[in-house]
């Protein structure tokens, strides 16, 4: 929770949404926060934003009982359809989260770097097997002492080889390199995205022609 999950939705749309056809599923527990937010934010059409309250641990809708994810998904396909990508947003974050393939193609885990610079190297199904790690937040790691290194480094070890990218949602709303991976991987090939190590320039530039 709070790793910054809806700011990379709402960075995604930011930077998908005039060139694909594009909705988006929030999972709360009680509330329609995430959804709320977004529809707020002007980052796409609100009606193309669906809130699903879970009214239980979030990590069953999103991996045991899909059904709530999936009929929300398909009211979008119908309504708009069809859809390029839809983004369906977890209700919790916590190590052990992961998603039902049945429910989505592709898993983009989001951790940030406040919670120290162990968290990679904990493991846990999100970060380690997810198909995109995502540690956000990186403009705080100087206030928190988290050593990017150290982040990357583990990272690297635990994921063996699957991509890697740090981002600042403050500081570069664009997430231009996620929304490149994301471009990548509609155009069927994810193999070009490499990891990118916080200390490498590559990581810091945002793509042409991009916002960042
Ligand atoms: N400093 C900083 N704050 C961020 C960043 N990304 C998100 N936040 C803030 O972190 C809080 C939680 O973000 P949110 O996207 O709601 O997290 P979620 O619970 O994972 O969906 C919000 O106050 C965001 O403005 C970032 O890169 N840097
Ligand atoms: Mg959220």
């Amino acid at each position: 929770m709070g790793s910054g999950k809806t700011a990379l939705v709402a960075a995604l749309c930011r930077a998908l949404a005039s060139t694909l056809r594009l909705a988006v599923v929030t999972n709360d527990i009680y509330t329609t926060e995430d959804a709320d937010f977004l529809r707020a934010a002007g980052v796409l059409d609100p009606a193309r934003i669906r809130a699903v309250e879970t009214g239980c641990c979030p990590h069953t809708a999103i991996r045991d009982d899909i059904t709530a994810n999936l009929d929300a998904v398909e009211d979008l396909e119908a309504d708009f359809g069809p859809l390029d990508l839809v983004l369906v947003e977890s209700g919790g974050d916590n190590l052990t989260a992961t998603f039902s393939y049945g429910l989505v193609d592709r898993q983009i885990f989001v951790i940030d770097v406040a919670g120290g610079d162990k968290v990679p190297r904990k493991g846990g199904p999100g970060v380690t097997n997810s198909d995109l790690l995502v540690i956000n937040k990186t403009d705080l790691a100087p206030l928190v002492g988290a050593d990017l290194g150290v982040m990357a480094r583990d990272a690297e070890r635990v994921r063996h080889g699957r991509p890697v990218l740090f981002t600042s949602l403050t500081t570069r709303p664009g997430a231009a390199e996620v929304a490149d991976w994301v471009l990548a991987v509609l155009a069927g090939s994810s193999r070009h995205v490499r990891s990118r190590s916080p200390d490498h320039p590559a990581a810091q530039v945002a793509a042409p022609g991009r916002p960042s």
